[in-house]
């Protein structure tokens, strides 16, 4: 069924100069991009989109990383998205990511991995909602 994903390439993947490099992959692995947009996060933002780890000991640098340079935001939609947007990306240590996934190929750590891929369809909603207004998706 067709869905979508909601991602980041986060602010190391911009610094890197991945973006092109970034979205020609998930364009070519058969994802429709339906918003985008650079924009940057504020602490409050990043501690509200990643709520969910608050009680991590990671959380603070977490927040740190995301909040530090712009990031590209968009939403992406193809047949069962959420869980090929995962594979493609890879896993969140880039030393376990599998060979040319995106965070093997552009993330330089456990932290700064690059993008950030939904992790069910309701996340999904959610996070796409918190970054665009339903006319911003097309
Ligand atoms: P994401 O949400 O960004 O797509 O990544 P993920 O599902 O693969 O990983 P998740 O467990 O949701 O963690 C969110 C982000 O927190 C940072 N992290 N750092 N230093 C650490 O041990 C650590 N663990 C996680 C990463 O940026 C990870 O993507
Ligand atoms: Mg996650």
């Amino acid at each position: 069924m067709t869905n979508r994903t909601f991602t980041m390439i986060k602010p190391d993947g911009v610094e890197n100069g991945h973006i092109g490099a970034i979205l020609e992959k998930i364009t070519a692995s058969g994802f429709r991009i339906v918003a985008m947009k650079l924009t940057q996060m504020t602490k409050a933002d990043a501690e509200t989109f990643y709520a969910v780890h608050n009680e991590r000991p990671f959380f603070g640098e977490l927040v740190e990383f995301m909040t530090r340079g712009p990031i590209v935001a968009a939403v992406l939609e193809k047949e069962n998205a959420v869980a090929d947007f995962r594979t493609l990306i890879g896993a969140t240590n880039p030393a376990d990511a599998a060979e040319g996934t995106i965070r093997a190929l552009y993330a330089t750590s456990m932290g700064e991995n690059a993008v950030h891929g939904s992790d069910s369809d309701e996340n999904a909603a959610i996070e796409s909602a918190f970054h665009f207004a339903g006319r911003e998706m097309f």
